[in-house]
């Protein structure tokens, strides 16, 4: 098969165009697809009425999927390995846990000792407009770097937060977050990380980072913002915008994104990602 490739940004992403993810698929042609997975860091692939377990069956393609034990309550109720990012409320009618999810620029599971390889988003329901999600090359930011910075950064760590949601606190959504960051203390992880795959370095930051290792949070933070500025330039970004059945694949090692509140939040939207496990990185952070 010679996928056919439409090319989303200037920045990063790819179409492929004309394919169903739950049709069989040779060895040959999910290597077509994984190159272009690690040349474009982002895919798209749309109208994709498939059924949950075609969504798993294909995202295993990629690798071993988390069963989100690190998201105890953002899991669908009887499938672990679907995480849910929704403004459904809850069967008891009380606010979904998850409809802030990603409303800050990240890149997936960073607050683990095994941060996420990649993410398969699919989306089911959408607002009338908006629901945007922003993704960020972070391997052309740095390239974009000068020596200088990429020396400065070459060493350090940045220590990433688990917590930190936009709530409207409720009790519930309190008792969210203190349960989130109990399941997940604070991991540093190097700021530039080597993409294990292309071998090209990339800016790991992004908005749960809140200081470097060994530093203050006051010493750390013009850097951080700086770099985490730098990287969300508008050349390094794709703002995509949802259609239902779309499903987006990004490489968390090498790209950061970020869910925008820019939609009309009594109407639904409700996404459902797989997430493909890392390789080991990084290491538990002394408290400050
Ligand atoms: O809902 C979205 O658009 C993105 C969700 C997100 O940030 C995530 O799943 O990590």
């Amino acid at each position: 098969m010679a996928i056919k490739l439409r090319k989303l940004s200037y920045g990063l992403g790819a179409e492929i165009c004309d394919i169903d993810v739950a049709a069989p698929m040779s060895e040959s042609a999910f290597g077509e697809v994984h190159r272009a997975f690690l040349d474009h860091g982002i895919l798209l692939f749309r109208n994709q009425d498939i059924t949950r377990e075609q969504h798993l069956e294909f995202s295993r393609r990629f690798g071993e999927l988390d069963r989100h034990d690190a998201f105890p309550s953002d899991r669908h109720p009887t499938i672990p390995e679907l995480m849910l990012v929704t403004n459904e409320p809850q069967p008891d009618g009380t606010p979904s846990v998850s409809r802030y999810t990603g409303r800050r620029w990240h890149t997936d599971m960073s607050h683990t000792l095994e941060p996420s390889l990649g993410s398969l988003l699919r989306c089911w329901t959408i607002p009338g407009v908006g629901g945007d999600t922003m993704f960020a090359n972070m391997s052309l930011a740095y390239d974009a770097l000068s020596p200088g910075m990429q020396k400065l950064t070459a060493h350090l760590h940045g220590v990433h937060f688990s917590g930190g949601r936009k709530l409207d606190s409720t009790s519930a959504d309190q008792a969210h977050a203190e349960e989130q960051m109990k399941i997940s203390p604070p991991v540093a992880h190097p700021v530039v990380r080597v993409h294990p795959e292309t071998g090209r370095k990339a800016i790991y930051l992004g908005e749960k980072v809140k200081r470097f290792d060994g530093m203050t949070e006051n010493e750390s933070k013009p850097l951080i913002e700086y770099l985490n500025r730098h990287a969300t330039k508008p050349e390094f970004v794709y703002r995509h915008q949802w259609r239902e059945n779309d499903i987006v694949l990004w490489d968390n090692r090498c790209t950061m994104h970020m869910a925008l509140a820019d939609f009309d939040q009594t109407q639904r939207r409700h996404m459902e990602r797989t997430t493909v496990v890392g390789t080991p990185s990084g290491y538990v952070a002394a408290i400050a």
